[in-house]
């Protein structure tokens, strides 16, 4: 039925411990020979490579040319007969670079050539058992023109280079770790570097090495620095080393993702790796380092312990999320990190989770894997990890991630061998906690309060329950839940008296295991304050029906800044899709929001995280049916009533924050940036002047990129001009371009329509590169409710005409972009008949396997 299933893994049938290839490169016709040692692993199987839209130019068999009756091979896959035993094949293809817009396998990018091999981009440069279990190690010798490819660049480590001739010259790159073809990599081109020297834990002297095109080099010393640090880090906290000798980065302005993690040679979005003050903001820099961690990381989640099929996917990424927010956390803020993870789930994962496309952690079945590189698997995937943490504790889970990492290095692994290493060092049986992965949907808790006025009694009843979704209608077993949870006395004292239940309870723990439990505190005297779920300790739907005072009063005594922030989120959910408690929810929003800018005290960055109001799709989340006109309208009209009402201290605090706001990365910068911005912002609704005068003085992109955003979105006298200014400053950025591009696409209102249509008829738009996609299209079908959702369904058409262009030139860029689509049945009526008219008219427009797996998901 063109799904592959996870029930019918089979091990290889044959292994490949080592691969010698050698790569004559050119962008019009590179010629790949490849040496493939052979091994049968299951005697009596057929030898079967899979090789994608490759030219056969030369076939030899242990030094005999193969006659064409000993093989066939069909575009898709070779199959050589005749062969039971050790033996070495040879081959030679001729591909394409140049005319490989899909940018999987080998691509070309400027004037870079660079492949893409996840997850199965190998097979279309050369014939390989291309599945994550097969890894061999590698010879790769790369022979170029050096006037256009001065630097060659490989997997592992450099063996060797000399002068050919004719102007060309040859460059020799072993890598001694069995590694799969998925995470081969070369880099050729003119490329200039920043680079740095440190000798690891272990004793090995490392070079380590960021490389982009010459004229942003200089912009690469932040990238530079974050490796540094990630290594660091992941020999302190995981005791993990890097193992060769050159750890290589290439950054690239063509790239359909965020980056690879190729062993020993990752390559970038260029806009995870350049920056400087001028050209990016904050957030930029948190992202790179965030990135750049990720993929570092991978080297042992992932590079050194790697999957057996892609089935196993989270086990890598899920593991790396949870890896790279511990470094973030670590090195930055906890708090303010954990803000970050849980808008992303809350507002996009629940969202996944929730609609046509929800899969769970560890998919049964796939018929496009690409299509699996999802919020679930990443996000939902790196929350289990903690929901593991929570269960077993955190010296058992750190023994447990010890142990994992020793019993498979070196090994393609499942989810099986990461549950027994977890199993093994807690003494935890685990099969409960493997149900997570098993089963997709958010979970939802339901709690009650009761208070028995006469013999004082208190009790809480939680309930427990898993939604229905695609493949699985239910009923559905109950998860082991970590929830932490919080009394409070009248006085906002801390209850410290523990239940009576039949959940087990740790301190402030709580592990719910059955569909019921309650919690009784026999003779407590007093109706106290619950809070739950502090830190986001279980990715679950949470529902206890607070009144706005007691959100805000909660919001008061809790002390960790993450809950407190949370319970703000509530009450402005409660202000914008409450019925009844609009208005007293408006209202203590109002007072608490005083309350913070009056702090000094308080962390800058955390009361700007308070200013940022829940996004629309986190408003979205919280009501049956999608009206996004209303919700957009709700949320406006709160921040105009709520900045009205808070003028003074937002412009004072503005105001004060001015010199700690100059310049610099230090935190204390950063902070004040991020709350004078989110002043601005508030401020916009009343006043753009200061927007103005900030746009004209500041020389931060963070600053700069905020003014615009307010001039722009609220239409003010000046913005057309400072557009005009801001893009001719930048013109030669592709990266900056982006930027200003995205304020165009997410000005909210319904006629920011038109704008994106004279872009994508602009010399500005270039369907195929994928950040330009993202900047105009992603953010208009992501970031612009009002535009994308226009009454008149000329924003579901535009994407749906966009996704049917796009397909053929990048099939995944494509389909991430028809993922807009996924809360289609939740819109309102009206607007649900005209998503589903754009879906429908995709039926016969869409030809990769990408996007029709997607498509019939989405319509199913
Ligand atoms: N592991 C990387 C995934 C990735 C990818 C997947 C499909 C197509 C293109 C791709 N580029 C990168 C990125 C990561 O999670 O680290
Ligand atoms: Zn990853």
């Amino acid at each position: 039925d063109g799904h592959v299933y996870l029930a019918d893994y089979q091990p290889p049938a044959w292994r490949i411990p080592h691969a010698d290839l050698r790569f004559d490169l050119d962008p019009d016709a590179t010629e790949v020979e490849a040496r493939l040692r052979l091994e049968p692993a299951r005697p009596g199987e057929p030898l079967l490579l899979d090789g994608e839209d490759l030219e056969l130019l030369a076939i030899e068999l242990d030094g005999q040319p193969l006659p064409p009756e000993r093989y066939d091979y069909d575009g898709q896959r070779l199959c050589v007969h005749g062969v039971a035993a050790a033996c070495e094949l040879r081959t030679r293809v001729r591909i394409r670079p140049a005319a490989n817009t899909r940018l999987e396998g080998l691509y070309r990018s400027g004037s870079l050539l660079l492949t893409q091999c996840e997850s199965e981009g190998f097979r279309r440069i050369t014939f390989l058992a291309d599945r994550p279990d097969v890894m061999p190690t590698w010879r790769i010798t790369l022979r170029a023109e050096r006037r256009a490819y001065p630097v060659l660049l490989a997997n592992g480590n450099p063996v060797g280079s000399r002068e050919l001739e004719g102007g060309r010259h040859e460059a020799v790159w072993e890598n001694p770790h069995p590694t799969p073809g998925y995470l081969f990599a070369i880099a050729a081109g003119p490329l200039a570097r920043v680079s740095t020297t440190l000798t690891t834990a272990e004793g090995r002297r490392v070079e380590l090495n960021v490389w982009a095109e010459a004229g942003d080099v200089e912009r690469c010393r932040y990238a530079l620095g974050a490796v540094e640090r990630a290594l660091r880090w992941d020999e302190q906290r995981f005791g993990r080393c890097y193992d060769l000798d050159v750890f290589n980065i290439v950054a690239a302005q063509d790239f359909t993702m965020g980056a690879m993690e190729n062993k020993g040679l990752n390559i970038f979005n260029a806009r995870y790796i350049l920056a400087d003050e001028a050209t990016a903001t904050d957030t930029d820099f948190l992202a790179i380092e965030s990135v750049v961690a990720h993929e570092y990381l991978h080297n042992w989640s992932g590079n050194r312990v790697t999957l057996r099929d892609w089935f196993q996917l989270s086990l890598k990424e899920g593991l790396t999320v949870y890896r790279d927010s511990e470094f973030s956390a670590d090195l930055h803020s906890r708090a303010l990190k954990r803000i970050e993870v849980v808008r992303l789930l809350r507002g996009r994962q629940f969202a996944e989770d929730a609609g046509p496309l929800a899969h769970p952690v560890r998919p049964q079945r796939y018929r496009e894997i690409s299509n699996f590189y999802t919020l679930t698997v990443y996000e939902k995937g790196a929350e289990l990890i903690r929901v593991l943490q929570a269960l077993v504790g955190d010296e058992a889970f750190q023994a447990g991630m010890a142990r994992y990492f020793a019993d498979n290095d070196g090994r393609a692994a499942t989810l099986e061998d990461f549950l027994a290493a977890h199993a093994a060092a807690s003494g935890r049986d685990l099969s409960d906690f493997a149900r997570w992965y098993a089963q997709a949907g958010t979970p939802e808790l339901r709690i009650s309060a009761s208070f028995d006025e006469a013999s004082g009694d208190y009790a809480l009843e939680i309930i427990q329950s898993q939604p229905a979704t695609p493949g699985q209608p239910g009923p559905k077993a109950p998860l082991p839940i970590p929830l932490r949870f919080a009394l409070y006395g009248p006085a906002g004292q801390r209850v410290g008296a523990a239940p009576q239940t039949d959940a087990p309870v740790r301190g402030d723990l709580l592990e719910l295991r059955e569909a019921r439990h309650v919690l009784r505190w026999p003779g407590l005297g007093f109706q106290p304050l619950p809070a739950f779920n502090q830190g986001f300790s279980a990715p679950v739907r949470l529902r206890f029906d607070y009144t706005p005072a007691q959100l805000a009063t909660l919001a008061r005594w809790e002390a960790d800044p993450f809950s407190r922030w949370d319970l703000l989120q509530q009450l402005a959910v409660q202000a914008i899709t409450g019925t009844d408690a609009r208005v007293a929810a408006t209202e203590a929003l109002r007072e608490v929001l005083a309350g913070l800018l009056a702090d000094d005290g308080a962390d800058p960055a955390f009361v700007a995280e308070c200013l940022a109001l829940p996004d629309f799709d986190t408003l979205a989340e919280a009501v049956p049916v999608v009206d996004p006109q209303a919700l957009a309208g709700a949320r406006e009209s709160l921040l105009a009533t709520l900045a009205a009402a808070l003028e003074q201290p937002l412009r004072q605090r503005y105001a004060a924050l001015a010199a700690a706001a100059g310049g610099g990365l230090q935190a204390s910068a950063m902070a004040a940036r991020a709350l004078r911005n989110a002043c601005l912002d508030w401020l916009g609704h009343l006043d753009t002047v200061p927007a103005q005068t900030q746009f004209d003085a500041t020389a931060t992109m963070t600053e700069r990129l905020a003014a615009l955003r307010v001039l722009l979105h609220r239409q003010a006298p000046g913005a057309e001009a400072a557009l005009a200014a801001f893009r001719e400053r930048f013109a030669g950025d592709p990266l900056v371009t982006d930027k200003w591009i995205g304020l165009v696409a997410t000005r909210p209102a319904a006629d920011a329509l038109a704008d994106v249509q004279w872009l994508l008829a602009s010399p500005w738009w270039k369907p195929a590169n994928p950040n330009r996609v993202r900047a105009v299209l992603g953010n208009l079908s992501r970031g612009n409710p009002l535009a994308f959702h226009r009454l008149d369904g000329a924003g579901h058409r535009l994407i749906a005409d966009q996704v049917a262009a796009i397909d053929p030139i990048n099939p995944q860029v494509a389909a991430r972009l028809l993922g807009a689509f996924e809360g289609w049945r939740r819109l309102r009526s009206g607007l649900r008949e005209s998503a589903e008219a754009a879906l429908a008219s995709l039926q016969d427009r869409l030809a990769s396997a990408d996007g029709r797996d997607l498509l019939d998901r989405l319509r199913a």
